[in-house]
C-alpha cells in the first residue's frame, strides 16, 4: 500500500530535505504496515529552518502574551477534538496502547491548557529601589530560537513540553523530533497551525541524531536547547552546546525504584508495580526498573507479581485486549536481549519472560516478554543500568534505612515511589530519596504536568520542566526607571 511521503516544515512551507534522503516510519507491531516516509535531514535543512525561526522571532516576540496563549488554548482545543485520531496515528507509529496513547495526547492537552494561563502571568518582580523617585523591576524576555530534540516514548506530550512553554514566552523553535515517531509531532504542529500559529514560529526538521541533531545543537543562531533523551547522547548534547555557552535543559535516563515495605498493601504495591514496570512496555523515563521489597513480604509478592506478569497479554496496541505493545525498534530489543543475558550471567534469577516473542503475528513486529529477575543485588548491572524496556528487577532488603541507601546507589534520580501506611516513613522517605519525584502509595509513573518534572544526579543538569519550564525559556532583564530627572548613582547618592 502506498504510503505518505512527509516534508519539513520550514517558515510555515513544507519543504523536501536538501539532503534528498529519507527514512521509512514503520509500525513497531507489523514492520509491514508503513506510516510514512520521513525527510532524513542534514545541515542545509537546519539552517533554513533556523533561519525560519530566527525571522519569525521578529515578531512574535512582540505578540502580546495572551495572544500567543489564545493560539495554545485553542490547540488544546483541537487535540479534543482530535484526540482519538491523533492516539490511533501514535500507537501506530510507537507500539503502546491505545488508552496510553490516548493518555499521551491528553498529557499535550493539559499542558495546551496549563501553559495558555500561564500567558496572563509571565510574572517579574518589583522591589523598592535604593534611591528616591526611582523604579525597579524585573521581566521574563524571551530568549529567541530554540532547539528541541524530543524521544520517542511520548511523542506528542515531550514535543508539547518543551513548544508551549516555549511559544507562549515568544521563543520560536525548531525541532527535531525522534526519527522512530516523527508523525506525532507533525500531528501536534499541525493543531497548532491550525489554531492560528504563524509561519516560521515552529519548524520541524525530521531525521537522526547525528545528521540533524548536531547541526540543531551547534547552530549560532540557535540560543537554547532542550533535550529529552538518553544520558549518552545527554551528555554530548550538553558538551557541544557548551562551547558557546548555549544554555541546554536535560530530561535523560532513570532507573526508577519502587520500595515496598511490609506494612504495604499487598494488592495495590503490585498493581502499582506491575503499572510502573509494564505501562509504556518499560519505555518511560520514569519507568519502575527496580522493586525493592522487605524481606518479611518477598516471597508473596515475588511469587504474585510473577503470576500476574506471565499473564499480562502482549500484543499489537490497536487491540483491545492488549496490556503491552510492542518495543519501539529491533535496537531498543538487542537491549532488553542483552540486560537478561548481563542479568543471568550476574547471578540474578530469571522468573518471567527474559525474551523476544516471534510466534505467530509477533514475528512480523518487536516485541519482548514481560520479564522479572529476582534474587538481584544492588551491585549487579541490572540493578544500575537503565534497560528501557519490560524488565524489572526484584531486590530484596532488611530495614526500611536499607532500602533508601539502596535506592540511591544507582547514578540516576528521576522518580521513586514507597508503599506503607506509616506516615512517619513516608516523610522520611521524601526527605531521604535522591530523586525529582517520589510517590507515597503510587507508581513511579505518572507526573502531572503542573508539577516540576525532572531529576538530579545524571538524570538532570538541574533544570526542569512542567511548572518550572517558563525558567528555561526566559531569561530575565533587570529594568530601572529613573523619575528624579536627576543623575543618581547607586551605591553612592544613597549613603546621604
Ligand atoms: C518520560 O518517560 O520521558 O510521569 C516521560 C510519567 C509521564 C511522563 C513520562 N507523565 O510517567
Amino acid at each position: 500500500m502506498a504510503h505518505p511521503t512527509y516534508s519539513n516544515l520550514i517558515g510555515g512551507e513544507w519543504l523536501p530535505p536538501k539532503s534528498g534522503k529519507s527514512f521509512l516510519n514503520l509500525n513497531p507491531a507489523d514492520h509491514s504496515d508503513v506510516v510514512g516516509e520521513f525527510p532524513a535531514s542534514g545541515a542545509d535543512d537546519v539552517a533554513l529552518a533556523v533561519a525560519a525561526a530566527k525571522k519569525a522571532f521578529a515578531t512574535w516576540r512582540l505578540v502580546p502574551a495572551p495572544k500567543r496563549a489564545e493560539i495554545l488554548y485553542k490547540t488544546g482545543q483541537l487535540l479534543q477534538e482530535r484526540k482519538e485520531q491523533y492516539a490511533r496515528a501514535m500507537t501506530r507509529e510507537m507500539g503502546k496502547v491505545l488508552a496510553e496513547t490516548r493518555g499521551d495526547v491528553q498529557e499535550a492537552i493539559d499542558e495546551a491548557f496549563y501553559v495558555a494561563g500561564e500567558g496572563r502571568r509571565l510574572f517579574g518582580q518589583t522591589t523598592p529601589s535604593e534611591l528616591q523617585n526611582k523604579f525597579a523591576m524585573s521581566v521574563r524576555m524571551p530568549v529567541g530560537v530554540v532547539g528541541m530534540i524530543t524521544p520517542w516514548n511520548f511523542p506528542m506530550a515531550i514535543p508539547s513540553w518543551k513548544l508551549f512553554p516555549a511559544l507562549v514566552s515568544g521563543n520560536t523553535c525548531v525541532i527535531k523530533p525522534a526519527e522512530d515517531t516523527p508523525l506525532s509531532t507533525y500531528n501536534l504542529v499541525q493543531a497548532l497551525m491550525d489554531a492560528g500559529l504563524p509561519p516560521g514560529v515552529v519548524n520541524i526538521v525530521a531525521g537522526f541524531g547525528p545528521d540533524a541533531g548536531a547541526p540543531l545543537v551547534e547552530h549560532k543562531d540557535v540560543r537554547a536547547i532542550s533535550f529529552t533523551g538518553s544520558s549518552e547522547i545527554g551528555s554530548i548534547v550538553a558538551q557541544r552546546a557548551a562551547a558557546n555557552f548555549k544554555p541546554v535543559s536535560l530530561e535523560m535516563g532513570g532507573k526508577n525504584a519502587q520500595i515496598v515495605l511490609d506494612d504495604a498493601n499487598l494488592e495495590l504495591a503490585l498493581d502499582g508495580a506491575l503499572w510502573g514496570a509494564f505501562g509504556t512496555t518499560g519505555q518511560r523515563c520514569t519507568a519502575t526498573s527496580r522493586i525493592l521489597v522487605q524481606k518479611g513480604i518477598a516471597a508473596e509478592f515475588s511469587a504474585k507479581l510473577v503470576e500476574r506478569v506471565k499473564r499480562l497479554r502482549v500484543g499489537s496496541g490497536l487491540e483491545d485486549a492488549t496490556e503491552v505493545g510492542p518495543q519501539v525498534n529491533d535496537q531498543q530489543i538487542e537491549t532488553s536481549t542483552k540486560y537478561v543475558e548481563i542479568a543471568k550471567s550476574e547471578g540474578a534469577k530469571l522468573l518471567a519472560g527474559g525474551e523476544r516473542l516471534t510466534d505467530g503475528a509477533y514475528g512480523t513486529g518487536t516485541f519482548f516478554a514481560p520479564t522479572v529477575f529476582g534474587g538481584v543485588k544492588p551491585e549487579m548491572r541490572i540493578a544500575r543500568e537503565e534497560v528501557f524496556g519490560p524488565v524489572v528487577s526484584l531486590i530484596e532488603f532488611d530495614s526500611f534505612e536499607e532500602a533508601i541507601e539502596i535506592a540511591n546507589s544507582i547514578e540516576y534520580g528521576l522518580s521513586t515511589a514507597l508503599y506503607t501506611r506509616d506516615v512517619n516513613k513516608a516523610f522520611t522517605a521524601i526527605r531521604d530519596l535522591e530523586a525529582g519525584i517520589t510517590y507515597i502509595n503510587a507508581p513511579t509513573i505518572g507526573a502531572e504536568v503542573h508539577l516540576p518534572f525532572g531529576g538530579v544526579k545524571q538524570t538532570g543538569n538541574g533544570h526542569r520542566e512542567g511548572s518550572q519550564a517558563i525558567d528555561f525559556y526566559t531569561t530575565w532583564k533587570a529594568v530601572y526607571v529613573d523619575y528624579s530627572d536627576k543623575l543618581q548613582r547607586a551605591q553612592i547618592d544613597n549613603a546621604e
